[in-house]
C-alpha cells in the first residue's frame, strides 16, 4: 500500500517548524517562541517520527519552569524580536534555571497528558520509566502549582487568569471583560495583523485587555494571591478546568507505573469531579459553561470549550453523546466543530476563536469520545478534521462556513495531530 501522502506532508511541517531540535516553534511565521500547549500536542507528533526529539521538546519546555512550579505558557527564544508582547512585558520571572525568559501565564496544562502518550509510542519499557522517572517531579509541580496557587474559597476548581491562559483567546465568553474597556497604561505594538488578515485575528479591544492584564499581573509579582482581589477577570474556564483533571489522572497512571504515590489524591479528584460538574454544568444548554467569579453568575455562552469535559473523563458516555448530538444540532452549514455555534451571537465564521474549526479541539473531544467507547462518534470527527487538512493544508484554523484554511499556515499542532490521527487511527 502507497503511504498516505498526508503523512510526508505533516511531518515536513513538523520539522520545517523544528528550531536547532530543541523546540518547534507553532508555526512559519506568527508565533516564533516555544508555546506551553502547541509544545504538547507538538511532542505527540514527534513521538510517531522520532521519539528522542519528542522527549526534547517535553525537556525544552519544562527547561522554563518557575519556583513555584508554574510552565509559563510562553518559553520566548531571546534571539527572536518578531512576536509580540516580547519578554519585556514580564518582568523578573521566577525561572528555576537562570538564564530562561518567559511570559508569566499558564495554559492548559496538556503536558502530562501528552508525556503518557508519547511515553507508550515507545515499546522499549526501561527507556520509557527512565524518562518518565526523569519528569514526573517537574510534572508533578505544574499539576499541583494550581491546587495551591489558583485555588479560591474553598472550591477545587481552578481559577484563570488571562484569556491568553484559556488558549482560546479573543472567545466570544470572554466578551463581558473585554466590554469593560481596560486599557494598558503603556502603549504596545502589535506584529500579529502585519502577518495574517486582520479579519481573521482579535480585535483591538481584545488586545487592550489582554495588555491590562499583563501590566496588572506583572505588577502584583505574579503573586495570585495579591491579583485575584484587584483584577477584573478571574474565571473557572471549562476547559482549562477539564484539561487540568485529565493531566492529573494522567499524572497519576505515570505514577503508578513508576509505583510512586499519585500526583494528586482519589479523593482531591473525586471533590473536583463534583464541584465540576456542580458549578458548570447547565442542563438547558446540555452542556458546560465558564464561571466569571467576580460577577458570581455563569457564562452563557455555548463553544467547544464545553464539550471538553469529554477530554477531560469528567461525563460518562450517555452524556458526552448528548452533549455533542446538541452541539452538532446548532451547527448546522459548518463544517464540524465550529469553535462557537453559529447560533451564539459572537459567532464569526473565520475570526479565531470565534468560530473556525480548530484541529487540536476536535482531537482532545475526538480522544475523548474514544476513550467513553463512542468510536463511532470519534472516527466521524477525525474524519471530518481529516479532510479538511487534507483538502485545504496544515492551516491554523478553518473557515467554519466553507473550510477554507485561515489564520497561519504550516501550523505544527495540526501537522502533528494529524500525524497521531493517521498513526495511531480510532477503532
Ligand atoms: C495563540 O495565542 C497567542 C498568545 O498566546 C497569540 O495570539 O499571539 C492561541 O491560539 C494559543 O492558543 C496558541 O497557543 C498560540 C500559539 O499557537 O497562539
Amino acid at each position: 500500500m502507497t503511504p498516505d501522502p498526508l503523512l510526508a506532508e505533516a511531518e515536513a511541517v513538523l520539522r520545517a517548524n523544528d528550531i536547532g531540535g530543541a523546540y518547534t516553534k507553532p508555526s512559519g511565521r506568527l508565533y516564533p517562541h516555544q508555546w506551553n500547549w502547541d509544545s504538547a500536542f507538538i511532542a505527540i507528533g514527534w513521538a510517531h517520527l522520532d521519539w528522542d526529539r519528542a522527549v526534547r521538546e517535553i525537556d525544552s519546555l519544562l527547561a522554563g519552569q518557575w519556583t513555584n512550579g508554574l510552565l509559563p505558557h510562553i518559553r520566548y527564544n531571546p534571539g527572536v524580536q518578531e512576536y509580540a508582547p516580547g519578554p519585556e512585558w514580564w518582568t523578573d520571572v521566577p525561572v528555576r534555571r537562570a538564564g530562561e525568559v518567559t511570559s508569566g501565564i499558564a495554559q492548559p496544562l496538556i503536558i502530562p497528558t501528552a508525556v503518557l502518550i508519547a511515553g507508550h509510542a515507545q515499546p522499549d519499557e526501561d527507556r520509557r520509566l527512565d524518562w518518565w522517572g526523569r519528569v514526573f517531579d517537574p510534572l508533578r509541580d505544574a499539576v499541583t502549582y494550581f491546587t495551591e496557587h489558583r485555588t479560591v474559597a474553598g472550591s477545587p476548581l481552578i481559577v484563570m487568569v488571562h484569556p491568553w491562559e484559556s488558549g482560546l483567546d479573543n472567545s466570544p465568553r470572554w466578551d463581558f471583560a473585554v466590554r469593560q474597556g481596560h486599557r494598558p497604561t503603556r502603549p504596545y505594538r502589535r506584529v500579529d495583523t502585519t502577518v495574517v488578515a486582520a479579519a481573521e485575528r482579535p480585535q483591538q479591544p481584545d488586545y487592550d485587555l489582554y495588555m491590562y492584564l499583563v501590566e496588572l499581573i506583572a505588577r502584583h509579582r505574579y503573586d495570585m494571591r495579591a491579583y485575584l482581589p484587584a483584577t477584573p477577570f478571574a474565571v473557572y474556564d471549562a476547559m482549562f478546568n477539564a484539561v487540568w483533571y485529565r493531566a492529573a489522572v494522567d499524572l497519576n497512571r505515570i505514577a503508578a507505573a513508576l509505583n510512586r504515590p499519585p500526583a494528586v489524591p482519589a479523593g482531591a479528584l473525586a471533590a473536583f469531579r463534583e464541584a465540576f460538574t456542580s458549578m458548570l454544568w447547565s442542563e438547558q444548554a446540555r452542556l458546560f459553561f465558564d464561571l466569571d467569579i467576580k460577577g458570581h453568575r455563569l457564562i452563557p455562552v455555548a463553544t467547544t470549550a464545553g464539550l471538553c469535559a469529554i477530554y477531560g473523563g469528567l461525563v460518562d458516555a450517555e452524556q458526552a453523546a448528548a452533549m455533542l448530538a446538541r452541539y452538532i444540532s446548532r451547527s448546522a452549514g459548518c463544517r464540524l466543530l465550529p469553535s462557537v455555534p453559529p447560533d451564539e451571537e459572537g459567532f464569526e465564521p473565520a475570526r479565531y476563536h470565534r468560530g473556525p474549526v480548530w484541529v487540536q479541539i476536535n482531537w482532545m473531544i475526538a480522544r475523548g469520545l474514544e476513550d467513553l467507547g463512542l468510536n463511532a462518534d470519534a472516527r466521524a470527527l477525525a474524519e471530518a478534521t481529516l479532510a479538511m487538512v487534507r483538502a485545504h493544508g496544515a492551516y491554523e484554523y478553518f473557515d467554519a462556513r466553507t473550510g477554507r484554511g485561515a489564520g497561519d499556515g504550516q501550523f505544527s499542532w495540526t501537522a502533528a495531530l494529524t500525524l497521531d490521527f493517521l498513526r495511531r487511527p480510532i477503532a
